[in-house]
């Protein structure tokens, strides 16, 4: 199974969109692993998005990420990397299809609600970076015996 990181961003806190968001991964039959609200430091946020800086949208979403409280968790799952980005549509809401969390929740690039993981490489550094090995927890969840075949 995957683990990969997923984030509720703070526009997504603000709107009251954190059980909206969580209850469409439950759905889906993904399994929570970790969970934590974070005020993001400025250095947490510059490490997490190291792979934009030098873009001109950089010192924005720095400014974004860091001004009002995140959520911060891990989900579990066949394919869970991929899963979670279908979930959550592409970048920009306006161009999102209904049916994903921003083609159906967000209408801004920046603004986006939700942050995941783009590949499975990503997502170990991105956990490593987030969590401490004991914030994450192994639980079984008999829902799977049903979920997969
Ligand atoms: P995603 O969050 O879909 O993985 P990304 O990794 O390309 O998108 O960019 C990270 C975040 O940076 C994105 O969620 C919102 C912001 N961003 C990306 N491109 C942007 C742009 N052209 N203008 C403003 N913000 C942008
Ligand atoms: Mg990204």
């Amino acid at each position: 199974m995957e683990r990969t990181f997923v984030m509720v961003k703070p526009d997504g806190v603000q709107r009251g969109l954190v059980g909206e968001i969580i209850a469409r991964l439950e759905r889906k039959g993904l399994k929570l692993v970790g969970l934590k609200m974070v005020q993001v430091s400025e250095e947490l946020a510059r490490r997490h998005y190291a792979a934009h800086e030098g873009k001109p949208f950089f010192p924005g979403l720095i400014r974004f990420i860091t001004s009002a409280p995140v959520v911060a968790m891990v989900w579990e799952g066949r394919e869970a990397v991929n899963v979670v980005r279908n979930l959550m549509g592409p970048t920009d809401g306006a161009k999102a299809a209904p049916g994903t969390i921003r083609g159906d929740l967000a209408n801004d690039i920046g603004f986006n609600l939700v942050h995941g993981s783009d590949s499975l490489e990503s997502a170990r550094q991105e956990i490593e970076l987030w969590f401490r090995q004991d914030e994450l927890i192994d639980w079984e969840n008999h829902r799977e015996a049903w979920l997969y075949d």
